[in-house]
Formats: structure tokens, C-alpha cells, sequence
């Protein structure tokens, strides 16, 4: 089973600033506790971010027929960008949407998620711990659709 983890605009300055919101981890620590969890759980995952819709786009595009699904962070792609979710629904693999922060108690133009109806789950507000959630939540319903087909 194979995961590629996409992160959005600015995540590459997780670290530096706003660790108040976004916790003090960078961008490789938190790679490289994905794929320390991704060993674990006997999955192969491979992370990716840009600051371009365009070019998260086509990745999503590129990685579609070598992936089973999607972690996704979109950064502040998640409130505006009708095109990601195009993208994310046109390939046909299931994802996950994931946020450090809880967007819910936040300013009113992050409560809403674009993406999150056509989400297989959503996990927030727990800081780099949401992505690592969001890997386990997405593993086990890759299996279960897994299990189910071959039952079929
Ligand atoms: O909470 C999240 O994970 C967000 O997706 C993060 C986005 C924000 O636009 C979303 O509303 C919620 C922003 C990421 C920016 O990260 C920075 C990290 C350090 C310094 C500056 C920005």
C-alpha cells in the first residue's frame, strides 16, 4: 500500500514562526516521522510540498496511478481552491485532510474546508500529530477497502 503526503502553501516555514499556532517541528522532522510511522505500518509513503496550487495539482495527477490514497494538508489552498478538490475527486483515490490547527476556532474564513465533504476523514488541532493520526486513519480504510473487494 502506497500514501503520498501533500502539504500546501507555506507549511515549508513550519519552525520558524507562529509556533504558538503551528507547534515548533519543521517540515523534515515531521516527514520523518511519517515515514518512521509508515515503516511501522508496513506501508510505503512518499511526501511532497509546494507553495503552487498548480503544481500540487499536477502531482496529484502524477501520483494517482501509483498511489492508493491522499494525506493532505492544503494549507490555505483547504478554504479556496476549487481546483484542488477537482483534482483530488478527478483521480478517484480516497483521502485524508489534515490541520495542525483546529480551523474551526480560528478566523471565520478558515472554518470552511472546501475539500472536507469528499474527505474520508478529517483530522486537526493536533499539531505535526494530526498528520501521523490521519496516516493511521487513512491505512485502515485503504485495508478495509481492500477487504471489501476481495470479499466482492
Ligand atoms: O492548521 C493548518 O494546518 C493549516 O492548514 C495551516 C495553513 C493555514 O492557512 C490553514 O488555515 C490551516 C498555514 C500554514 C502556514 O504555516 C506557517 C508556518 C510557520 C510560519 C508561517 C506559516
Amino acid at each position: 500500500m502506497r500514501i503520498a503526503v501533500l502539504h500546501g502553501p507555506n507549511l515549508n516555514l513550519l519552525g520558524t514562526r507562529e509556533p504558538e499556532v503551528y507547534g515548533r517541528e519543521t517540515l523534515a522532522g515531521i516527514d520523518e516521522r511519517i515515514r518512521a510511522l509508515a515503516a511501522e505500518l508496513g506501508i510505503e509513503v512518499e511526501t511532497y510540498q509546494s507553495n503552487v496550487e498548480g503544481a500540487l495539482i499536477d502531482r496529484i495527477h502524477e501520483l494517482a496511478g501509483r498511489v492508493d490514497g491522499f494525506l493532505i494538508n492544503a494549507g490555505a489552498y483547504t478554504h479556496t481552491s476549487i481546483a484542488l478538490l477537482d483534482a483530488l475527486v478527478g483521480v478517484g483515490r480516497p483521502f485524508v485532510e489534515v490541520h495542525l490547527s483546529n480551523i474551526h476556532g480560528r478566523e471565520a474564513f478558515r472554518r470552511r474546508s472546501l475539500l472536507a465533504p469528499r474527505a474520508a476523514g478529517i483530522v486537526m488541532g493536533f499539531g505535526a500529530d494530526s498528520y501521523l493520526l490521519g496516516l493511521r486513519g487513512l491505512t485502515l480504510r485503504l485495508r478495509a477497502d481492500a477487504r471489501g473487494t476481495e470479499e466482492a
